[in-house]
This record gives structure tokens, sequence and C-alpha cells, in this order.
């Protein structure tokens, strides 16, 4: 049934495909995404990508009218629409026998985690079943107020900022009823655990227990106003416009519930996380050149609620048992630390119990679902976007390194594909340099030669401590290595790296450290001390036993599972969205001039007949000067623009368009 624009309050505004612009220029471009977001219509296609553009308010049409508008109908048949791409993956899947794949990308605050959420949304709705299947939906939704619980945080750029990226998979039958599923996490970003930015906020389920929790549990768990805590008192944010943290901590029960997390579990989930705000305020004092607690006090909570002895936790926080040789013996001393080191190993401590509790969190999700292993399944990818600070450090580095892979899918899955089309298809083109960033991820996950991760790895499999300069020598030894890559410029105490999306700037400071990210053995041992047993079971590992080779370090993490992810991603039919922030201001109806977006087609009215003639009778019809497309065999190329990947990030910078085919639908719709 198609749309009927008259019987909601939106008029149709620019072109629903900006391929079908006279001409496919970036004015034009950001004048339609303009028109039509002023028009509270924030979809747009550009050939096979959905653009949507943040309307920071509720729009009126994400209600089950629009979903059973949508439900199995052609593309071109409605106004653009998010439930159009969900149901053509449905549709594609279920008709093609094919995974599909939604890679959503955009910038910090744009609205990938909303639109992933419509995705699940409309696939739970559309998608039939009994009450297994129901509950493998309840699943699938409920999952996300409990990994955003745990996972997000407000920002300067987003007050539900995902700081961990996800990969969900939601398997079907050949039926097309839900029947398992599996998500994969990337990289949560545990430094806010211990720290956050000025107007930052740590992740939202410690406000949640402090908001939510009373009676006799707020005593037991020691909670108080927000500003008691160290872990939250730093960046002096508490509350966040529009987030209800009382509500949500309700909410965050209730899925972990759907998850089957016993009562007695999620106890040791609320104990965790108060045990985390309470060891932030153990603080330390100078005593003679070593660190001491400096109000005994301060252990009791926290050691109460991680079922340890407060004089254990003392002595752990504030000395290491180490191995010396000596004379070609090993032998282990203790080691007092001084101040600094005491708070570091406590964050430490604090960051790993964080970490843990959240990995558990989506295994018990895996766990619900319970993964089949169907050949029929939809993924959804929502990371966090490329990021560019004042100062950017290690995570950063990873986070801008996983965004570099997937522009690499990109161009793998698509131009390349297409330059390749247009040749079979006898087109006439110019042979546009589209920026190859394959390049880019050589620079820094290559083995052979050595890149940017290698030579980190080496470092801090020689250099064991901090104190020993790893950094410096890391910084070093990257000039000598890889100081004459195009893409690599040395500077002091850093380098930069020429991204696809821009330059950045990375501080070496902490690379060393954040890249071994081990857990003092120390630690570990305290906390299988606990008389918790689920504190135990987050530290699963034998001290004793010698890891064979070099211990696994966090860029040898996520180079294998941002490869992983790549070869996930490569077996599906994949489709894209780009997000689009039209504002700093996170305010609705503001478009700020400034910013631009872009994007390439993907639809057509019918014609009955000659499909040559019905393409001339299209391009005709939008005014598309003859120039700007040309007839292949058996598809019609129209061109276009930059890459769709590179506007929101090269808004300031200039670059040669390429010819971009487009219209694989003409031909399934002529
Ligand atoms: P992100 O996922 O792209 O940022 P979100 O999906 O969290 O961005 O969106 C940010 C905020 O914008 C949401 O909390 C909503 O308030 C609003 N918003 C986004 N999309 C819509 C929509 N379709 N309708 C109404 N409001 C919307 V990040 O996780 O920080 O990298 O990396
Ligand atoms: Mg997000």
């Amino acid at each position: 049934m198609p749309y009927h624009w008259q019987s909601t309050n939106i008029k149709q505004s620019g072109v629903d495909d900006m391929v079908l612009l006279p001409k496919i220029q970036e004015a034009a471009i950001v004048d339609n995404l303009k028109k039509r977001y002023m028009d509270d219509w924030i979809f747009t296609y550009i050939g096979p990508v959905l653009i949507s553009v943040n309307p920071f308010k509720q729009m009126s049409y994400f209600t089950d009218k629009e979903i059973e508008i949508y439900q199995g109908t052609a593309q071109y048949e409605n106004p653009p629409h998010v439930y159009a791409l969900a149901d053509n993956m449905f549709r594609n899947m279920l008709i093609e026998r094919e995974r599909q794949c939604v890679i959503i990308s955009g910038e910090s605050g744009a609205g990938k985690t909303v639109e992933a959420k419509y995705i699940m949304h409309f696939l739970a709705k559309v998608s039939g079943g009994g009450p297994r299947v129901q509950h493998i939906k309840d699943i699938i939704l409920e999952s996300n107020p409990l990994l955003e619980a745990f996972g997000n945080a407000k920002t300067m750029r987003n007050n539900n900022s995902s700081r961990f990226g996800k990969y969900v998979e939601i398997e079907f039958s050949t039926g097309g009823e839900p029947v398992g599923g599996k998500v994969s996490n990337f990289l949560l970003e545990k430094s806010r655990v211990v720290s956050q930015n000025s107007n930052e906020r740590n992740f939202h389920i410690f406000y949640q227990l402090i908001a939510g929790v009373d009676g006799q549990l707020r005593e037991n768990l020691g909670l108080t106003s927000p500003d008691y805590y160290y872990y939250l008192n730093q960046s002096g944010s508490y509350v966040v416009d529009g987030v209800n943290d009382k509500a949500d901590y309700q909410e965050t029960l209730k899925a972990m519930g759907v998850m089957e997390i016993t009562d007695e579990g999620q106890m040791s989930v609320l104990q965790i996380a108060a045990g985390i705000l309470h060891l932030g305020n153990i603080s330390f004092v100078e005593h003679g050149n070593y660190a001491s607690v400096e109000n005994t006090d301060y252990l009791d909570f926290p050691a109460f609620l991680l079922g340890v002895s407060p004089q254990d936790v003392q002595t752990k926080l504030t000395s290491r048992i180490m191995d010396s040789k000596w004379g070609g013996k090993t032998e282990t001393i203790n080691v007092t630390l001084n101040v600094e080191q005491a708070a570091y190993t406590r964050d430490a401590l604090a960051k790993a119990l964080y970490s843990r509790l959240f990995d558990y969190l989506v295994g018990t999700v895996n766990k619900a679902l319970q993964e089949k292993g169907t050949d029929l399944a939809i993924g959804i990818l929502d990371i966090y976007g490329f990021e560019i600070f004042q100062k950017n450090g290690f995570e950063q580095f990873c986070i801008n390194y996983v965004n570099e892979k997937l522009q690499q899918i990109f161009i793998e899955l698509t131009l390349k594909a297409e330059q390749e089309e247009y040749v079979q298809e006898g087109i006439k083109w110019t042979a546009i340099d589209y920026f190859n960033n394959k390049i880019v991820c050589e620079l820094i996950e290559s083995k052979v030669p050595p890149g940017i991760m290698c030579i980190l790895d080496d470092v801090c499999a020689t250099m064991h401590a901090v104190s020993e300069g790893a950094d410096e020598t890391l910084m070093q030894k990257l000039c000598g290595a890889v100081g004459s890559h195009q893409h690599y410029q040395d500077v002091s105490g850093g380098f930069i790296i020429h991204h696809y999306a821009g330059k950045v700037s990375y501080d070496g400071d902490g690379f060393c450290e954040r890249n071994r990210d081990v857990l003092f053995n120390d630690l570990v041992l305290l906390m299988q001390s606990s008389e918790n047993p689920f504190i135990c079971s987050l530290f699963p590992e034998n001290v004793n036993q010698q890891t064979r080779g070099r211990p696994s370090t966090a860029s040898n993490k996520i180079k294998t599972q941002a490869n992983k992810l790549v070869e996930t991603l490569m077996k599906c039919t994949p489709h894209y969205i780009r997000c689009i922030k039209p504002n700093e201001t996170k305010k609705a109806n503001d478009w700020e001039e400034s910013r631009y977006a872009i994007v390439t087609v993907r639809h057509g009215p019918k014609w009955r007949g000659e499909p040559r003639q019905g393409i001339a009778h299209i391009m005709q019809s939008v005014s598309m000067d003859s120039d700007q497309y040309q007839l292949g065999k058996t598809k019609v190329f129209i061109k276009a623009p930059e890459s769709l990947f590179l506007l929101e990030e090269t808004r300031d910078r200039k670059y040669d368009g390429y010819a971009r085919a487009i219209q694989k639908a003409f031909r399934q719709y002529i």
C-alpha cells in the first residue's frame, strides 16, 4: 500500500533520492537535505545509502502504522525511511537466502544507536512466531537498555553516547522467525570509569543506582549523593537533560531479568558497581616516599561490597609482588608503591572489575540468545564514530583504526566493485581517484613490514616499567620504522596519522601502558580471594601459569576483532545508513549552515516500455543534464560526488568527485 502523504503531517519536499537531482553537487545536496529536514523529513536516499538527519525530536512517523505501510513494499513506493531499509534487508534475506548486514556510520550524536533500535524494532514487529520466538525478540530488544546502562554515558557531544561498539546478529529460521543471535562488543572505553572530562558523566549505571535504589539496599550499598564519589565528582556533571536515571534503573533491572540473571546475580552486579564507586574514594598520602591509605575507614565499604578483607585491599593497593632476577635465580620481592602508583593500581582494579562486568553482561545476552548458526541472519553494526579531540590518546587511536577498517570495507564492497562494473558494462569513464585507505590500515596493522601496532607490541614486550621511558622509546622506534610513511608524521611527544577522514595528532603518553593492559597478579589474587563466588568468576585466570609467548595486548585484541568483523561483514549483503548531525546544539529544527553531509540512487517510477527509453524519460522528468549520467548495457550510471563516508568528516576539505554507479535497482524496477 503506497504511503499516503496526506494522512500524515509530512509534506513531500525536495527529492527522495539525491541521484535524481539535476546536478549532483554539494550545494544541491545540502540544500535538498536542509529543505527536507526543515519540513520534518529526516530520511533521504543517495543511491543505495540511506541518509538520516538527526531531528532531535520525536517524529510522528515511527508508529505501528508506518511499520505496516513499509512492510513488504518496494522501496520506491514510499518515502525514504529506515523501515524501508529494514524491510528490504528482511525480504532480501528470505528471498535471496543471504545474510544481510547494515553498517551505520556517522559522527558522535548523529543518531546511529537510535536508527539501530528502529531496525530491531521493525524486525521484531514484522517477523512472526510463538512464545519462544517472542522471548528471543524480548532478549534482543531488552539488550539495548541493559548494555546502554553499562556502556553509554553523557559526553560533550551526545547525552547517550555509546562508549563501546557492537555488532548485533539476529538469526532467523527459513520462515523468517527470529530464533537466536549474537552480540559482539568492541573496546569499551573503560578509562571513563575512573575519570571523565568536565561536563561529561561516568557510565549511566552509577547514576541509576544512586537515583533508583532505596531502603535497606541503599544502605547496604552505601549509596548517597553522587558528589560523594571521587569517580563521579571530577566532572561536575550529574544530571542529563531528557534522562530519567530513576526510571532507567527499573528498566535495567527488568532487562537483567529478561537475560535470566538470577536475583542473586543481579545483587552481585549492583554490589560490584557500588563497590567500584567506593573503591574510588580510597586516597593515598605520601609517607616517606611511599604511599599509605589516607583514611583507612574508606577501606571498609569497598572491601565489604567486594567480599574481601580491608587489610588485603590496603596491602594490594600500596605494594606489589614482583619477580626479580638475581644471580640467575628468580626471586619474588615485595615492592612498595608511591602515591601515583597506588592510585594507578586502584584505578586499574576499578577498570578491570567494570570491563569484566560488562563482558559478563554481554555474555548473559548471548547465553539467552543461544546462537544457532543458521544461514539466515541480519547483522546491525553500531559503533562509535571517528574521533578527533584536542588531545587524542590510545583509545582514539583504536577507535579511529576500527573506522578506518570500516571505510576499507565500504571501498571494497562498493566503489571497487562498481568501477569494475563500469568496465564490464562498457561505460566510458575517467578513472577518478578515490582515496583507497588500505595504505592507512597497513600503516597501523601491518605485520611485514611492521606497522604501528606491531612496533607498539614489540616495545611493550621488551620494556616492562613505565619508568623505563617506554613511550619515548616507542616514539623513536616508530620514527625509525614508519617515519617516512606518507600518512605518518612525527611530532614531539607523539605522532600524526593522516586518516581517510583527516589528520589526527596522537599524544604518545600512556600508549604502552594502555596497550599492555595487564592486571597485576596481586589484584587478580585479591579478587580471587573474594567470598562472593560471582566476583571470583570474573577473574578465572591462573596467575601461576606462565603464558606461552607474549601476553595479548589491547591493540592485538582490537586488531583481531576488527579483522573478524570485516570477515563477517564481507559474507553479508551490505546496506548502509549514514547518520548526520545537523547542529552542535542538540536542538530540533536547527540546521547549521557550515555543516554538510552527503550522499548516491535507488528508485524510480514504474515503466513498462523499453528500458533505455524509460531511463531517458526519468532523467528528463527530473531535469537531469545528459552529462550527468551514462547508460550501460544493463544499468544506468549517474555521476555523483564524493564518497558518502568521507563527507561529514571532511566537510571543510576539498575532494575530487568520482563517478559513482548507481541503479542496481533500476533494472529490477523497470
Ligand atoms: P550516535 O549513536 O550516533 O552517537 P544517538 O543515536 O545516541 O547517536 O543519538 C543521539 C541523540 O539524538 C538521541 O539520544 C536522541 O535524543 C537524538 N536522536 C537521534 N536520532 C533520532 C531520531 N530518529 N528521532 C529522535 N531523536 C533522535 V555515539 O554513540 O556518541 O557515537 O557515538
Ligand atoms: Mg551510539
